[in-house]
């Protein structure tokens, strides 16, 4: 299997975020993409290709316009607001927002554009977030192109980036950008599972209301755990995407067991569906030693992940999502991705 990956994605680095009360280094760093290359490496996985170019055509029909623009600019406004460090929110518009205001103040567009204060900015944050995009894309294209299965390496991550907010260390959502270019390529009908530990809200609030899109998430329950407000098994999409949205919130605890339950039910689902291709928002922090989540998945249980996938022989895009166990992520994705080329 192929890898897309570009080294400009490791430009965003030496953020910052609050973690239990201190500020920390971020979990979302440069080191977990470096353990995923050098185990695909030494498992023989396959090359690992640079993304080509991509314009952000595609990206402006998932994300607004002022919003992309947003994430372009938003290092040098902080910068030209005299700041260093990392570019974080501290004040949101939130639940009864007063005016439809279009701020010129870096605070308020920082606030404005998320939903967390996780998702910090440096200096090479749009670089990175820019090549991630192209990976994910390339990746996409190769598909159309006729690969059966391919890896976007994408780090910064994407799921929980919706219409026009950041949020969870995700800038652009590169799973659905990936979806809208395989279905201007043609595709009738895409369907993005998210088996990360935390829900994908970005994702489902993009096509909440498509039926192009199924959206199908396993993830912790948000009563327990980030991102909270979303991810309930009651949304189910509205409008023309009402019963394409499916949620599958588990307990804290979770182990493989219950989790494959869960897996087969999302299976099933998309087997009804009938996809023409099926991007795999792939997050390994359900791995029992994740530092920031509470699932017991063990290294043995993601080549089992992998074949699972391969047995709807459907074409798969595999987009990385999360995971921060750094030593641990190199074997758990490409223990998902040989999963998948053993089964093939
Ligand atoms: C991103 B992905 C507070 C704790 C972390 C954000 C979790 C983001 C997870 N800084 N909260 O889905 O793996
Ligand atoms: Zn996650």
């Amino acid at each position: 299997m192929k890898t897309i990956f570009s080294p400009r994605q490791q430009e965003h680095q030496g953020q910052f975020e609050f973690y239990n009360g201190a500020v920390v280094e971020g979990y979302e760093n440069t080191s977990r993409a470096t353990f995923i290359l050098s185990r695909i490496e030494e498992v023989g996985l396959g090359p690992v290709l640079a993304p080509r170019p991509q314009s952000l055509e595609t990206a402006e029909r998932i994300h607004t316009t002022a919003y992309v623009d947003f994430l372009a600019s938003a290092w040098r406004l902080w910068r030209e607001a005299g700041r260093m460090g990392t570019a974080l929110p501290y004040a949101w518009p939130a639940r009864g927002r007063y005016k439809d205001v279009a701020p010129d103040s870096i605070d308020a567009l920082l606030g404005l554009y998320s939903i967390d204060a996780s998702t910090g900015f440096v200096d090479g944050t749009w670089e990175a977030v820019n090549a991630s995009h192209d990976s994910a894309l390339t990746a996409a294209d190769l598909i159309i192109e006729g690969e059966q299965a391919c890896f976007a390496l994408c780090r910064p991550p994407g799921h929980h980036a919706g219409t026009d907010f950041n949020g969870g260390y995700c800038f652009l959502n590169n799973a659905a950008i990936a979806a809208q270019r395989l279905l201007d390529a043609g595709a009738s009908r895409v369907t993005i599972l998210d088996i990360d530990y935390h829900h994908g809200n970005g994702t489902q609030e993009i096509f909440y209301e498509r039926g192009d899109v199924q959206v199908i998430s396993l993830h912790a329950d948000p009563r327990n755990d980030y991102p909270f407000f979303a991810g309930y098994a009651d949304e189910r999409g509205s409008g023309n995407g009402e019963g394409y949205n499916l949620n599958i919130p588990l307990p804290d605890g979770t182990d493989w067991t219950q989790w494959e339950r869960a897996l087969e039910f999302a299976l099933a689902g998309i087997r009804q569906f009938g996809p023409d291709v099926v991007i795999i928002s792939l997050g390994v922090d359900t791995f029992e030693g994740d530092p920031i989540s509470r699932f017991r998945l063990s290294h043995s249980h993601f080549p089992l992940i992998g074949a699972r996938m391969a047995g709807l022989a459907t074409k798969t895009l595999f987009v990385l999502e999360g995971g921060y166990a750094v030593e641990d992520v190199g074997v758990n994705v490409v223990g998902v991705l040989s999963g998948y080329e053993e089964a093939t």
